[in-house]
């Protein structure tokens, strides 16, 4: 059923509240937080008996962001976690549960009027759902005849490309390494994923410049780095443990410098969590230079830092790193003769940070001899994000500031296990060599046709190339952009079924028919026949470590993502298949020892990922093999961004609360920019208020436009905020209404959420 006012979905819980943004981040209401959400969801007990185990060497890891862990020496006895992290485990650890009665009472009219916030407060899925063509409610089904039903539904497709097969970044190695397995022996390379809509283009822009589409630091090298630029990134609430490393590095006497189009909060002051003692006063400052961009003014502002950089090599040729250049990199003098093309005040224009700013950063970074650069979705969500990352990648190879110590990329990754599901080959793009391998080790032959990303899933559902939608975790039709496109779309499909812990919005809105199959957590014990399993993930900095969590399933007819998949895949591929799914659905070592067959730096897999902290992938950008076409790291010439924008309007990007993971909403308390108790808002410059004659809290519509095509998205309240002026921002998910599908990367797909036109009037 298509409900034309998806907005519905996000009501707001109580009264806005605003306040002045915090100055500093964690400290005492961090922990004040944590502790009413265990309480909340999950009455105490189980929440914090499992939070002692929260990333502990022998413990689970934590299913909330990619951030990694110290080495084990280094690692906190009691707890190594954030608030939110532990946010995100009192969220699965949740007590209540939901199931036939559940459904029984609730039609899917009724869901459709739901909140995502209430459907996922309503506890974790029990036991497998089906609804089938033209029911009213969900009803219960067996394992054994739900993966019948999918065997039926893709094995009466007339081709494997038309099923879609979607994962978000929390699947394991195991589950992930099985999954794209299945979906290779089925027929298609159709395996979209939350990458395509967070790092895509950091993997292109480093794959193609350094040789590897991942960070080349490890953790310990943010405390030994002289200079840290973080672009398009809010730590203090998406990666929280990162503050303690700069507060280290703060402490070793190193710069810090933050770009972005709004102060956030743990950038300017921070206090330990589990250091009470820090607790009181103001905190550490952390950011040394704050430089407020225009949002996507980050490329024109790099490009103006290089310029400038340049100008002083002529003075002083030490500035520029020859030796490292002349060893290691190629492009050198394209690169250079763009640069001296430059309109300088152009770029400063583009950028909107001041000259003296500008020449203020160029110091430190003249300065510096060890530069890191971190970045997030402020930078990789727009379509020139790979652009952008190219002329990051040209400031650290001028200064020799890669294959370092303290010193190199740094992309900060989302979902916990999103890097590792693409080393496991969750990848609609897989590259030869692996394919290669995954034939040998399994004798078959791997399709070699180019996947779908999660834009072209949803243009290729529209237009009924696809007719199945299978997601292994996530919450697709909030994610994805254009959310009443991509509602018309699954409800277009035959079928769409949902690999998932709790019910959100893409299992309401559903294909002719649909499943759910419940899975357990990662904080929870997985036994089979033979014993306990584990799993193993992958972080940020590329460190694998295995994960075994300590809850008893919270019901009893749960089962592991590994066990569905090798279900599905078993009972879909029969005797087509040679693989042992079931073998494999009991003994994780087995899928290990594959993954060791498959995949490059898994050698010893069992026995290595046993010991204390697990080990390191291998990661040549690292130790200065750039493993790209020229096997040399690469200069870049870049296109300038320069996006026009209509006279009176204004540019709108879709961001994280304090308060969320992605399309969860854990509440509505925007803790650090202090805003509370609704989500329906726009932040926006007081300036832009008063020349628009707005007021403080008023209603507003937002209009945005994108080729010809207008979308809406009506009644948000504003909120002054220092964002820079011209700018705008909403939350993200319910700005995705606003944002057209076509509104995406060239290069990596990836949809630009940080860059809507928009204008916006008065409610009546
Ligand atoms: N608690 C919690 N943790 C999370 C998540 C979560 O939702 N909740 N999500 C996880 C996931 S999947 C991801 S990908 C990460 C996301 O982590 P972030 O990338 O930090 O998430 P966003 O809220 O999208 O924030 C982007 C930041 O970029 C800024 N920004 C926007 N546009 C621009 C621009 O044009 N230029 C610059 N320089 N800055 C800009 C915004 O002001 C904001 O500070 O976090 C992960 N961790
Ligand atoms: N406008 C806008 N859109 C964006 C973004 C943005 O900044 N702005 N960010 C993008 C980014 S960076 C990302 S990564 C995507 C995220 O996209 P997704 O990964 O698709 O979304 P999530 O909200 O993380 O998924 C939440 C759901 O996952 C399921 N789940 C949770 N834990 C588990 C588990 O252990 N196993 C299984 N099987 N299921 C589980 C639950 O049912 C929950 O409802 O969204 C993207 N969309
Ligand atoms: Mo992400």
């Amino acid at each position: 059923m298509w409900i034309k006012n998806s907005i519905m979905s996000f009501k707001k819980s109580d009264e806005l509240k605003i306040q002045p943004p915090k100055k500093v981040a964690v400290g005492f209401p961090a922990i004040a937080s944590v502790g009413f959400r265990i309480w909340e969801e999950t009455y105490v007990g189980r929440g914090v008996k499992t939070m002692l185990k929260l990333n502990q060497v022998k413990g689970y890891d934590c299913p909330s962001c990619a951030w990694p862990d110290p080495d084990p020496s280094e690692r906190s006895s009691i707890a190594e976690y954030c608030e939110n992290g532990a946010k995100a485990v009192a969220w699965e650890a949740s007590k209540e549960t939901i199931g036939a009665d559940f459904f029984s009472t609730y039609t899917i009219n009724d869901l459709l009027t739901r909140s995502n916030y209430w459907l996922e407060k309503q506890g974790r899925l029990s036991t497998p759902m089906y609804l089938p063509e033209g029911a009213k409610n969900y009803e219960p089904i067996s394992w054994e005849k739900a993966f019948e039903l999918v065997a039926v539904q893709l094995n009466k497709l007339q081709d494997p490309n038309e099923a879609i097969f979607y994962t978000s970044g929390r699947a394991s190695n195991e589950a992930a390494f099985c999954y794209q397995l299945f979906v290779r022996q089925f027929g298609t390379n159709n395996l979209p994923d939350c990458s395509n809509m967070c790092h895509e283009a950091t993997g292109v822009a480093l794959s193609e410049t350094t040789g590897i589409g991942k960070a080349s630091v490890k953790l310990d090298d943010i405390a030994k780095t002289d200079l840290l630029l973080i672009f398009g990134q809010n730590p203090g609430t998406n990666a929280p443990r990162m503050l303690t490393e700069l507060q280290k590095l703060k402490q070793n006497g190193g710069k810090i410098i933050a770009v972005n189009p709004m102060p956030e909060t743990g950038f300017m002051g921070f206090k330990h969590p589990q250091k009470p003692w820090e607790w009181i006063g103001d905190g550490t400052p952390l950011q040394d230079l704050y430089l407020q961009v225009k949002i996507n003014g980050d490329l024109a502002l790099v490009k103006a830092i290089l310029v400038l950089l340049h100008r002083a090599q002529k003075l002083d040729a030490s500035i520029f790193d020859a030796t490292f250049i002349e060893k290691h990199a190629v492009g050198y003098n394209e690169f250079i003769d763009q640069l001296s093309h430059e309109d300088f005040e152009d770029l400063v224009i583009q950028s909107g940070v001041s000259k003296a700013e500008i020449e203020k950063a160029t110091e430190y970074v003249i300065n510096a001899k060890k530069i890191i650069i971190a970045w997030a979705m402020g930078i990789t969500q727009h379509t020139n994000g790979e652009d952008t990352i190219r002329e990051f990648v040209n400031l650290l190879l001028l200064k020799g500031s890669i294959a370092k110590s303290g010193a190199g990329t740094l992309p900060v990754r989302g979902h916990s296990n999103v890097q590792g599901d693409r080393t496991m080959g969750i990848w609609e793009k897989a590259p030869e060599s692996f394919l290669a391998n995954l034939d040998k080790a399994f004798s078959f032959k791997a399709p070699r046709d180019h996947g779908v990303t999660a834009v072209e899933a949803i243009e290729h559902l529209i237009s009924k190339k696809s007719k199945v939608f299978i997601g292994l975790g996530g919450n697709f039709v909030h994610a994805a952009p254009d959310t009443e496109v991509v509602e018309k779309a699954m409800n277009d499909a035959d079928f769409t079924m949902h690999i998932a812990t709790k019910l959100n919005r893409s299992h309401i809105v559903h294909g002719k028919s649909a499943l759910i199959l419940p899975c357990l957590g990662r904080t929870e014990i997985d036994e089979t026949s033979i014993g306990k399993q584990f799993i193993t993930t992958e972080d940020t900095a590329g460190r694998v470590r295995m994960s075994m969590g300590d809850l008893s399933p919270v019901a009893p007819n749960l089962k592991s993502e590994v066990a569905i998949v090798c279900g599905l895949a078993a009972t879909t591929l029969g005797n087509k298949s040679n693989v042992e799914w079931n073998r494999f659905s009991i003994d994780y070592n087995l899928i290990r020892s594959k993954i060791e067959e498959v995949i490059p730096g898994f050698d010893n897999f069992n026995e290595k990922v046993k010991r204390a902290g697990g080990f390191f992938l291998p990661n040549p950008a690292r130790d200065g093999r750039f493993v790209n076409n020229t096997e040399k790291a690469k200069f870049s010439v870049t296109v300038p961004a320069n996006k026009q924008i209509k006279k009176g309007r204004f540019v709108l990007m879709t961001m994280r609360s304090h308060d969320q993971f992605n399309t969860t909403i854990y509440g509505f308390d925007d803790r650090y920019r202090g805003i509370s108790g609704d989500r329906e808002v726009i932040l926006m410059n007081k300036e832009d208020i008063k020349n628009n004659g707005f007021e403080n809290q008023e209603k507003v519509n937002i209009t945005s436009y994108f080729d010809g095509k207008e979308r809406h998205l009506n009644g948000f309240k504003v909120v002054p905020y220092p964002i820079t002026k011209g700018c705008v921002a909403v939350y993200f998910p319910e700005g995705n209404v606003l944002i057209a599908l076509e509104n995406k990367a060239n290069e990596s797909q990836c949809p630009a959420s940080k860059f809507v036109e928009v204008s916006i009037s008065k409610m009546n």
